[in-house]
């Protein structure tokens, strides 16, 4: 996160840290990507969080990376659903989402605390300008292999045509996917905090309104940071996580 301040303990409690490491190791985990939290056995991620033979696990409920702390909890990741038509390119990210679905017994897998909790779906497109919040232990401007502490910053919702404007990034942006920050430069998304949420706050609910997913660099002008819009993938998300389900 660039411009991001230290999260409070219980303050994003939706947030996790999503790690992997070589299937059947006994190395350490690494953290790669965050995610959020929508039901006790589901996780929310980018598509290109997915690393293939790899075991996965998510840690939830912790701010810092390199200490364990009592309200962590952890738990192996049982399955990754990436998304039918994600896809990659040299000039963007298409339905960059994923589901992770978490080992537990009888639907319980994370355990509801003060530090960890699900976050919401959004059920309606929010307002151009509206401020939202995006967390992430990724890349900062002083940290260039990421934050051990849990940053969290504010971003403005940025209206779909102006960031289709050729001087931003044209046409490669499409509607599964919005722009969130400032067009003159400042506080954005960065490299290891993809996957992680853009919340906002609509009826005063917090609600996961973006994934962290792409951008050229990050704080740059003209070059903020894009999000997977939630909202065109609700159907997708309920199928998913209904039809796994015991
Ligand atoms: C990345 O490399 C990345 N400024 C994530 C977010 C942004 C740029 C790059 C947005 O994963």
């Amino acid at each position: 996160i660039f411009g991001g301040l230290k999260v409070a303990p219980g303050a994003l409690p939706w947030q996790v840290s999503l790690q992997v490491r070589p299937k059947n190791s006994n190395l350490p985990f690494k953290h790669i990507c965050g995610g959020v939290l929508i039901k006790s056995c589901w996780v929310l991620t980018a598509g290109h969080c997915i690393e293939q033979n790899k075991d996965m696990q998510v840690v939830m409920g912790g701010l810092s990376l390199n200490t364990e702390e009592p309200t962590e909890q952890t738990i192996k990741v049982a399955e990754a659903i990436v998304h039918e038509n994600y896809r990659e390119t040299t000039a963007a990210v298409y339905n960059d989402i994923a589901l992770l679905r978490l080992s537990g017994t009888d639907g319980v897998c994370a355990n509801e605390t003060q530090f960890v909790k699900t976050a919401c779906l959004p059920d309606a497109q929010l307002p151009d300008g509206m401020e939202c919040k995006i967390a992430g232990w990724g890349v900062t401007e002083d940290a260039q292999y990421g934050s051990n502490h849990l940053l969290d910053a504010n971003v403005l919702l940025i209206n779909q045509e102006k960031c289709t404007e050729p001087r931003v990034y044209g046409r490669v942006l499409d509607n599964t996917m919005f722009c969130a920050g400032y067009l003159q430069g400042g506080a954005d998304s960065c490299q290891g905090d993809s996957g992680g949420p853009l919340t906002c706050q609509a009826n005063s609910t917090n609600v996961i309104y973006g994934l962290v997913s792409w951008g050229d660099q990050c704080g740059q002008k003209n070059k903020p940071g894009v999000y997977t819009r939630v909202t065109r993938f609700l159907n997708w998300i309920k199928t998913k996580t209904q039809a796994a389900a015991p």
